[in-house]
């Protein structure tokens, strides 16, 4: 039975539990917070309006008690006991049932439980007083230690903002002594709003004689007749019988094939290995079909069902290749069902900083939308939380592998405090049980950066109490033991190769890197320079010097669109670097991407080229790093992007905006993700045509490469053939002394549809003859909330986009580049009802034709309503 009804209500510190009776308690919002039940109460305005994040700064001062009353017959029944189950408590908590003291907890990761058989009462009231996040702590000598030299190595390193103060050098020095997400404390992608309240059910469990508490469905080898061994095993808690149980489980393929065992349970354990026969692997969606059984286990004594459990579980191996590379060094690649595969995707960031409330299905669309960008692995970031189910229910749905990291970034860890170790120990176990029947995990990683941190700031990874003890035993101990085939990293990055020293933790010879030289210009391994100024040092050129061979994060920031920040900034405020703009960038400093973006396509004065320029650079300089690490393929074996989401509107590296709303990245890296690109690159002077096929079947074709001038001539024409066997990559065309000059574009595309087309410019953006051509756009209805546009385009046309008159409306494709008469066809789905097609406006870059007709700009009417809506909220 899951308990509801809750209230809250936050007090001063320290108050007398007597007088809460007499006290105005409001509705609680559980699952979820006090955020949200403040917001829900119109207590607090929206903390993502405007300025008004620090208005809610207060909450993380007080007491916050939540009560709940609910009715249970006592267990009766010989052999019965009850347990209160609190799923995900955040973060400081004492609990009383019927008056008397249940227990303490601090771990936001790992549920409290707690056996009330004996306390139960026929009505009953539960009692819950959330004390401040970081009562309590203090900053440990090590930690400001740690703080001094990071500040120091950093500005060594080329970070601008090198010294400053920053949650990592104030506050993390205390919250890493407590299990909590860090991001909440405020990041350099969102801002300090930490999540209290009961985040996860409260469940009240009447259970009788033995149950069911864990169970892990294997897959340990496909054998050659198509079969698959499958290792079982189920773990019984009796605790009120003696007799012989035995633990029943049926896996129903979607065939309808039932595979069956039974198996005794001793010492609270059954295990065996199954052969199921005719097995329907589960693949990523874009090598296969992501399938799933249906699990049904069933404890037993004798006949007498004592318990029983369902699951949907994925067959399949997963292994992580660390053979030698022959160009040097150590792969870095996952396998799945034997196929090593390119690992296409991005970081995962909770998907809301207020992670008790996040909808199921807001989890389905995003996860849903990287699948329809051709991403098949999202990365679990460290400093933020061990995802809801719903999460990694969608990912084993929708075939998308899961990068997790443990809970642990960027800072020193004081891995001795035996109180601190303690939770480690108990949130690593439970968490390892709990995903270890997901099909879609493929790898645990100990954290984000915590040995790059540390390298950096004492310049060895030698064991003391600053993390290691927990990345190199208590938490590979924990995959060892409770999952057994899932691959353990000890970091991301990670690296381990004797010749790169203290930078081989994030070094090109072995693991994963983070490529921050672009963006943040930090030398951090893949070597390059000197640059002759800044903003050639963050270019995304510099992506072309990384031979790493698994790019685990890097990223660009752009704005969202514009519709997005009329939902979030005031009128006044839409201007570049008004006050509440630059609050909504947490880098520093904020004008961080203008030395790139001055060479790239000038410097942006109004917000609309703000927008515009911003996803430009971003969009082009992913597309760039993405099409040179495949084109390193197999030596390279992933790009992880940073970052997929946003856990609140702000500027930041995301491809998909809070509200959903793709950038023009997203659209580029669809195209980019394809499992059979196509791509140009300038070698010594010749172009060359690259083909990289990251699929499971040969990739036969023809690719069809002009080079043009902008004006409209055609100079070159050729038809190249090529074949090449899955998980190839290579020039399959290379044109000598042609001329590559900034009026000229090369462009590749496919007679057959096997990969979409691809483009080379031989400039900076701002350096082509773009803007002199027009497009004719065609809009009709499909159906009550659907489009379709069909854009033909006069003269050459680039970054071609359709705007989004509202949130959830989608493009099946959008920022496209279109020749001279070239034709798209564009589909929109997830229209307001009734809204007129002819209303949505299309524009390119330079974009200065969209200043004359706006027809279906966001009007000032519909954002002014949904401004004032974000005011009252
Ligand atoms: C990475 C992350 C985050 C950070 C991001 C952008 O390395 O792991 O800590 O938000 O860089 O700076």
């Amino acid at each position: 039975m899951q308990i509801t009804g809750f209230e809250l209500i936050g007090t001063e510190q320290g108050l007398d539990p007597t007088v809460l009776p007499h006290l105005g308690w409001a509705p609680a919002v559980v699952p979820g917070g006090v955020h949200e039940s403040l917001l829900a109460a119109g207590r607090i305005a929206s903390p993502y309006w405007d300025r008004q994040e620090e208005d809610a700064r207060w909450i993380e001062d007080r007491d916050w008690w939540f009560r709940a009353s609910f009715a249970a017959s006592q267990p009766a029944g010989h052999g019965e006991r009850a347990r209160l189950v609190f799923h995900g408590l955040d973060t400081v908590v004492d609990i009383w049932l019927n008056g008397s003291l249940l227990g303490h907890h601090e771990n936001m990761f790992r549920p409290a439980e707690f056996d009330v058989t004996d306390r139960l009462e026929a009505g009953n009231e539960l009692l819950l007083r959330f004390s401040p996040p970081l009562e309590g702590l203090e900053m440990s000598g090590a930690a400001v230690r740690m703080a001094e030299r990071l500040a120091k190595a950093s500005s060594a390193a080329g970070a601008e903002d090198g010294g400053g103060e920053s949650t990592l050098t104030a506050i993390m020095p205390f919250a890493s002594q407590r299990r909590k997400a860090a991001f909440s404390w405020g990041w350099d992608f969102g801002p300090r709003l930490p999540s209290i309240g009961i985040w996860r059910p409260v469940e009240l469990l009447v259970e009788r004689e033995a149950v069911v508490i864990g169970h892990h469905i294997r897959t340990d080898a496909l054998q050659a007749d198509g079969s698959a061994l499958v290792n079982v095993l189920i773990e019984v808690d009796r605790f009120a019988t003696e007799e012989a149980l035995t633990a029943r489980v049926e896996l129903t393929a979607p065939s309808g094939l039932v595979t069956t065992v039974e198996l005794p349970v001793e010492n609270g354990i059954a295990r065996g290995t199954v052969i199921v026969r005719e097995v329907e692997l589960w693949w990523s969606h874009d090598l296969g079909t992501p399938t799933l059984y249906e699990v049904r286990i069933v404890l037993l004594d004798g006949e007498t069902v004592l318990h029983h459990i369902g699951d949907r579980v994925g067959l399949r191996t997963i292994a992580l290749d660390r053979g030698e590379d022959p160009e040097g060094g150590r792969r870095f690649r996952f396998v799945l069902n034997g196929t090593p595969i390119f690992a296409r995707g991005a970081a995962w960031l909770p998907a809301d900083m207020l992670v008790g409330s996040v909808a199921a299905e807001r989890y389905r669309e995003l996860v849903g939308l990287a699948r329809d960008a051709g991403m098949n692995m999202l990365r679990v970031w460290g400093g933020g939380i061990y995802e809801q189910d719903a999460f990694y229910q969608a990912c084993d749905e929708l075939g998308v592998l899961v990068w997790q990291d443990f809970m642990f970034a960027c800072i020193d860890y004081p891995s001795d405090d035996p109180v601190l170790l303690r939770e480690v120990e108990l949130e690593a176990k439970y968490q390892v049980t709990r995903l270890r029947n997901r099909a879609s995990l493929a790898i645990w990683a100990g954290n984000n950066e915590v040995q790059v941190f540390h390298g950096l700031a004492y310049g060895n990874y030698e064991p003391g109490s600053w993390g290691y003890d927990f990345f190199y035993r208590v938490l590979p101990n924990a995959v060892a033991a409770h999952d057994g085939a899932v691959p353990y990293w000890p970091g991301s990055p990670w690296g381990e190769d004797p010749s790169e020293g203290v930078l081989a933790a994030n070094g090109v010879l072995d693991g994963d890197r983070h490529a921050w030289e672009v963006w943040h210009g930090l030398e951090l391994g893949a070597g390059g320079g000197p640059y002759a100024s800044v903003g050639e040092s963050r270019h995304y050129r510099r992506y072309a010097n990384d031979r790493g061979k698994f790019i685990s994060e890097f990223g660009i920031h752009a704005s969202p669109e514009l519709s997005t920040l009329r939902r979030w900034l005031p009128e006044e405020a839409l201007e570049v670097h008004s006050p509440s703009f630059d609050q909504h960038n947490k880098d520093n400093p904020k004008d961080k991407h203008d030395a790139v973006l001055e060479i790239v396509t000038g410097i942006p004065q109004t917000i609309e080229h703000y927008v515009d320029r911003t996803m430009i650079s971003q969009a082009e300089g992913l597309k760039f790093g993405v099409e040179h690490y495949r084109r390193r393929q197999p030596h390279c074996s992933g790009t992880l992007v940073w970052q997929f989401n946003d856990v609140w509107p702000g500027f930041s590296w995301s491809v998909v905006d809070h509200d959903l709303v793709p950038k023009a990245s997203y659209h580029y890296l669809s195209r980019a993700y394809v499992p059979v690109l196509t791509s140009f690159r300038v070698q010594d002077g010749a172009l060359q045509l690259w083909v990289t096929n990251s699929g499971r079947t040969m990739a036969c074709g023809t690719a069809v490469v002009t080079l043009a001038t902008f004006a409209g001539r055609e100079e070159l024409r050729e038809t190249i053939a090529f074949e090449l066997e899955p998980g190839q990559s290579q020039a399959v065309w290379s044109g000598a002394d042609l001329p590559l000059t900034v009026d000229r574009y090369a462009w590749a595309e496919s007679p057959d549809g096997l990969f979409p087309s691809n483009r080379l410019f031989f400039g900076e953006i701002k350096e082509l003859p773009l803007g002199t051509g027009s497009l004719d756009v065609v809009a009709e209805a499909t159906g009550p909330a659907t489009a379709r546009l069909t854009i033909t385009a006069s003269g050459f046309a680039y970054f071609v986009h359709v705007l989004t008159p509202a949130r959830g409306v989608r493009f099946s494709d959008n920022y496209v580049d279109l020749r001279d008469g070239d034709r798209v066809v564009i589909d929109v789905s997830g229209l307001p009802e009734g809204y007129d097609p002819a209303q949505l406006s299309v524009n390119d870059y330079p974009g200065d034709r969209r200043d004359s007709a706006l027809p279906g700009r966001p009007t000032s009417g519909h954002c002014a309503e949904g401004n004032e809506r974000q005011k009252r909220s």
